[in-house]
């Protein structure tokens, strides 16, 4: 895509906000809030509710409290359990969106195709299957868990059952009766394993890699605490505040061998009680430090592995068949559905070559398979150019809404900083942002999500951690909510003239 100032179909607006979750939908409130009302939401699909939409699976929850997972300005006195079910936290998105005024931002089936860097107008020039826009700010809202991965496993085409992946769940598959096959055994799985575990024929889970699972303890809300919180909106607040400073605590481990591994002792007393046999105890066991991969929740997953119809299988794949899985063993296995709960393109970001800023370089280009960025949230050759849930903001012990809600703190204040100083575009200095990322891969580095002997997510293709914030959300919040002013540059003036130079 080439930068040009589009005809007549080219809608200008101040800011393009790409993708309607959680960011997305926070960061459209707060803009209202500031008074800013020129703002689109490009959608690519027919809903609200990003990964919360997508994410249908039996048993889908969410695996952090709801009073701490939902925005701090707009507390829902409803939920109805302690750990929410997606459909809940489904429609407390789309009753926030609805609440605020944001369904007339919104464009739908609008999915991205690309976004070039205008230097000579100070402009984004956006592209997008809904149509085409310049904006002077583009806001990447799109989540880092939204696209599937799919492994390529040999002979897979040749597979005659349906197959599909958690995050796009067949719902029109019956599984009742089935032979089913589930590869992975991650936070997705080991919450709809349990759920469709008794109405299947038989289910094979295939595991590379055993999670460390702790004790869920999930709880109904009792209605007197539900009409409790409605009345004194305050006692949830309270409750709020209580359950971040615990949460905030069980970070601690992360940092400290010592308390971490009075939790393993915790997940193995947990595996314990919950496996009798001890071979399939120890093939339960994970060989890595706690805290490595994510730590997950389940009191119904370790119990399921027992049912007669289910066979935890190590081996690894080697060939799919028409009607078969194939391990390294040699063994062939009958099934005649295949679902993969295999994650997602976490540190691979599919919107990056599609971005191209100064220069026209693109984010895939700048960032080398490895994405870093200021705060999370800017990258330097990237002007106006924001992003939520970006590089290094995940967190394995809390409610990433905090991180969401801190960054657009950080996008409000930076936006305002450049409209006193009279900036049309603003970035990070290239010094201010390798200081930052020094910073953070110092901290990184001798954490257990780098150290502790697996390998996740967390880590992209050239092994650097470019997933996680290396400390408590409280730290994050104050460290961003500080907008440093040197730190960016405005790069309409003197600069513009080079640029302009470059772009055709
Ligand atoms: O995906 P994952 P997920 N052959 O990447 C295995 C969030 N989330 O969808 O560990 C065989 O964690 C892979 O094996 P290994 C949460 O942040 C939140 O479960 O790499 N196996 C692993 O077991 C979470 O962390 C909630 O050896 C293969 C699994 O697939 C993130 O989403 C709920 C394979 C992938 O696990 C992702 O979770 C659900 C292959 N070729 C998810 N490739 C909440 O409740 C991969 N695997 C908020």
């Amino acid at each position: 895509m080439q930068p040009s100032v589009g005809g007549p179909a080219t809608r200008a607006v101040r800011l393009v906000i790409v993708g309607g979750g959680f960011s997305g939908i926070g960061m459209a409130v707060r803009l209202r809030q500031q008074g800013i009302d020129d703002f689109v939401i490009l959608e690519r699909a027919r809903e609200l509710g990003g990964t919360w939409r997508d994410n249908s699976y039996p048993g889908c929850a969410c695996d952090v409290q709801s009073a701490l997972y939902s925005f701090s300005f707009a507390p829902n006195p409803d939920w109805s359990r302690s750990f929410s079910p997606q459909g809940e936290i489904w429609s407390y998105l789309r009753r926030c969106a609805t609440a605020h005024d944001i369904d007339r931002h919104v464009v739908y089936d609008a999915e991205l195709t690309g976004a070039v860097w205008d230097a000579r107008h100070g402009e984004w020039q956006i592209e997008s299957a809904a149509g085409r826009w310049r904006a002077r700010a583009l806001i990447l809202a799109n989540g880092p868990l939204s696209d599937p991965v799919r492994p390529s496993l040999a002979g897979i085409e040749r597979f005659a059952g349906p197959i599909f992946h958690s995050a796009q769940w067949a719902h029109d598959v019956p599984l009742g009766g089935a032979r089913v096959a589930v590869i992975g055994t991650g936070a997705s799985a080991i919450q709809f394993v349990p759920r469709i575990q008794p109405a299947v024929a038989r289910l094979h889970l295939f595991q590379r890699t055993p999670p460390w699972i702790m004790p869920r303890n999930d709880h109904a809300i009792p209605a007197w605490r539900r009409a409790l919180y409605r009345r004194w909106p305050l006692t949830q607040r309270v409750g709020r505040a209580a359950l971040y400073a615990q949460r905030e605590m069980m970070f601690f481990p992360f940092r400290h061998r010592g308390a971490a591994r009075a939790v393993e002792w915790l997940a193995k007393r947990h595996l314990m009680t919950q496996v009798a046999d001890p071979e399939l105890r120890r093939r339960l066991t994970p060989q890595y430090h706690i805290g490595c991969k994510r730590i997950l929740l389940s009191d119904d997953y370790l119990p399921a592995m027992s049912s007669p119809n289910v066979e935890l299988v190590t081996d690894r794949i080697v060939e799919v068949r028409s009607t078969a899985i194939v391990t390294a063993d040699g063994r062939a296995r009958d099934v005649g559905v295949i679902v993969f709960a295999t994650g997602f393109r976490a540190t691979d970001p599919p919107l990056a070559p599609l971005i191209r800023g100064r220069g026209g370089v693109s984010l895939a280009d700048s960032w080398e398979a490895s994405p870093a960025a200021y705060m999370g949230t800017t990258t330097s050759g990237f002007p106006n150019l924001f992003f939520l849930l970006g590089p290094n903001t995940g967190l394995g012990h809390s409610s990433v809404v905090l991180m969401i809600e801190a960054q657009i703190e950080h996008i409000l204040q930076v936006l305002a900083m450049a409209e006193r100083r009279g900036d049309v575009a603003i970035e990070p200095s290239a010094e201010a942002q390798e200081r930052y990322v020094r910073w953070l891969d110092d901290r990184l580095a001798p954490t257990v999500w780098n150290r502790g002997g697996c390998k996740s997510w967390y880590l992209d293709a050239t092994g650097r951690n470019s997933a996680l914030w290396p400390y408590r959300v409280g730290r994050f919040s104050r460290v961003v909510k500080r907008v440093r002013r040197a730190d960016y540059v405005a790069v309409d003036r003197p600069p513009l003239a080079a640029v302009q130079g470059r772009v055709p």
